[in-house]
């Protein structure tokens, strides 16, 4: 699982990743060993530091490394000695001092290293298989600490940890796939190349990267493939496919298909397999045999179409279908009825509606933020950093209105950029919802914000009725415009809350309150089913990057991909709408007269 970062110099961003996970690590390992406290904090503040910066650590020298916040010289050392060796003998030490077992036991996403220590050292637990025994046979209920409700969360995790498997989260085989499609295509003779599977399909997580090219003669793409430097192990190689695993243990299988049979292959190994059982029923249905090689007449044998997927679905009576909806969840009768929905696209998006910057846990200063979303080309963006309530973030009105200062001065800045419209900016909050339903400041105060996010940031295990209770009062708080995050998942880390989903989609729809699709990779919250059954209610959505650095802006695609599996199109998704028009909604919340529009 480890690597040097030049065996990553194809890819950016990717080194800051390497070296993030590995402070993080060194973090928890200095507290497994009983070590410093402090600088197990100072470890996992440069981890969030490194991973957030905007430059490429590999590329830096000792004085650049330590203009990132949180790197001093000895961090920025370690960094180096990364580069250079692919270890640091700081980390190695340690690793050596933990028993194998230990580590594993903090695979488990709700167990933290401390408790692992305990466990290992009062019990001698060295596998989740042993600790799972020891739970059953109530033997953990004698350590100190361990309770009933830490037995319960323990179990939670394993069956996180089990549910997740092997699969990686979106961005992270997005970053790969997109480096290897730029590899391939630059292979002479190829003439496409693409990612396929559920990849092309956003989901949320991703069991192997399947890649497909077209190419009169497969050799020499095949062999480019297996000669990518972060190739770990050739597992398959072959004519029509070859598949590998990386440094990091993710596996990706590459099929080079003659370019004549490229719209059929890019159908097939797009998937899903439920999609295309229907697919093929219709060809059945109509005479016709589909393959990756194409659509055939079942009788005589004869290809009949294979160059195009809109091809090969025209045949089968259907318009294209957009791989975000490829799930069976109705596409194919929609398709056939003439229904598809106009699914809302990345370029469609003009704003971002909940950000941090640097004066809460954001990395970035505020006029760095800004500076990065109008280098998006966005129309507008709103600054929501974290209220009061949440009270690691310091957060004052003396603060919060010094920023907003600052914010009008840089919104007269922007609003006229050069000849180009220009871009507006919002001065918002995100705002905590407490354990009834509150908000941490009166409407008063509120009423100064251009807009509200309300999140849950704690007491996750309220229990279903109180949950659902505390989101529909916020809901119905008139100056909340926006539930954050609404489910608070944290994909194989931690479970959505058990609230009434469908009581929470309907207190939207009536006090016109938007549900976020939260794009960072982790979160995705709203998640594709959900943001379905929202819809229905007649709920409008948010799709925000809740970038705490510039990088972050970026994540805004795998919001727009999972609210294309939402089936959304622009009209569901404010964050589309031209500025006068979010504006007069914001406004209408305001006054408690909020239209469905
Ligand atoms: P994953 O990798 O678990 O995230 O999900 P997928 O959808 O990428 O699945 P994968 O990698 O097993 O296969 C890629 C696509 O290839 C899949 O979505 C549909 C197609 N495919 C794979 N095996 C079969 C099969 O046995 N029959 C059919 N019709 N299609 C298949
Ligand atoms: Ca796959
Ligand atoms: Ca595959
Ligand atoms: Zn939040």
């Amino acid at each position: 699982m480890k690597g040097a970062l030049s065996a990553y110099s194809g890819i950016m961003v990717r080194s800051n990743d390497e070296v993030a996970a590995l402070f993080h690590e060194y973090a928890d390992l200095i507290s497994i060993t009983g070590g410093d406290a402090y600088k197990s904090r100072v470890y996992e503040k440069a981890a969030r530091s490194v991973g957030g910066y905007h430059a490429d650590v590999s590329t830096l020298d000792v004085k650049g490394l330590q203009e990132i916040p949180n790197v001093g010289k000895s961090i920025a050392e370690k960094i180096l000695e990364y580069a250079r060796s692919g270890s640091v003998s700081a980390v190695e030490e340690l690793r050596a001092k933990i028993p194998a077992g230990v580590r594993r036991l903090t695979a488990i996403p709700t167990l933290g290293p401390k408790k692992a220590c305990v466990l290992y050292e009062e019990l001698g637990i060295s596998s989740i298989e042993e600790l799972a025994d020891a739970i059953h046979e109530e033997r953990l209920r004698d350590l100190k600490g361990f309770g009933p409700k830490t037995e319960e969360n323990i179990l939670h995790g394993m069956e996180l940890l089990q549910s997740s498997g092997e699969r990686v989260l979106l961005d992270a085989a997005m970053d790969l796939a997109d480096d290897i499609v730029a590899e391939l295509s630059g292979v002479a003779g190829c003439r496409r190349c693409t990612y396929a599977g559920s990849l092309r399909r956003f989901r949320e997580t991703v069991g192997d990267i399947d890649v497909l090219a077209a190419a009169a003669r497969s050799a020499p793409v095949m062999r480019a493939f297996t000669e990518l430097p972060y190739v770990a192990e050739v597992i398959a190689h072959g004519e029509k496919k070859t598949s590998i695993r990386t440094t990091k243990g993710l596996s990706v299988d590459l099929r080079v298909v003659p370019p004549d049979s490229w719209g059929a292959a890019l159908q097939y190994f797009t998937g899903s397999k439920a999609h295309n059982i229907r697919t093929r029923e219709r060809a059945v249905h109509h005479k016709l045999k589909l393959s990756e090689y194409g659509l055939f007449d079942a009788e005589s044998g004869k290809k009949i179409v294979s160059k195009t997927e809109e091809d090969v679905y025209a045949r089968l009576g259907l318009p294209w279908i957009p791989p975000t909806l490829r799930e069976d969840r109705g596409e194919i009768e929609a398709g056939l009825n003439g229904e598809l929905p106009d699914l809302v696209q990345e370029q469609d998006i003009r704003g971002d509606l909940h950000t941090h910057t640097d004066l809460t846990d954001g990395l970035a200063p505020l006029e760095e933020m800004v500076a990065a979303a109008a280098e998006r080309g966005y129309a507008y963006y709103a600054i929501t950093d974290h209220g009061p309530d949440l009270y690691m973030q310091r957060m004052t009105d003396e603060r919060i209105l010094a920023q907003r200062e600052r914010v009008r001065e840089l919104d007269g800045k922007y609003a006229k950029h050069g000849k180009r419209s220009g871009m507006r900016l919002l001065h918002g909050v995100e705002l905590n919802i407490d354990p009834d339903g509150g908000v941490d400041w009166p409407e008063e105060f509120l009423a100064g914000f251009d807009l509200c996010v309300a999140s849950v940031h704690s007491h996750f295990n309220q229990g279903r009725e109180a949950l659902t209770r505390r989101i529909v009062r916020a809901c119905e708080n008139p100056h909340v415009d926006i539930i954050g995050h609404p489910t608070t998942r944290i994909i194989g880390k931690r479970p959505p809350i058990d609230a009434d989903l469908d009581a929470i989609f309907a207190a939207c729809a009536r006090t016109g309150t938007a549900l976020e699709i939260n794009a960072h990779p982790d979160r995705l919250d709203l998640r594709d089913e959900d943001i379905l059954r929202a819809k229905r209610h007649g709920v409008r959505f948010a799709v925000d990057s809740d970038a705490h650095a510039t990088l972050h802006l970026a994540n805004m695609r795998y919001g727009v991909g999972t609210a294309q599996r939402g089936w959304l199109t622009k009209n569901d998704v404010i964050n589309t709408w031209p500025e006068s028009r979010l504006r007069h909604l914001l406004r209408e919340g305001r006054t408690g007269h909020r239209s469905r529009g």
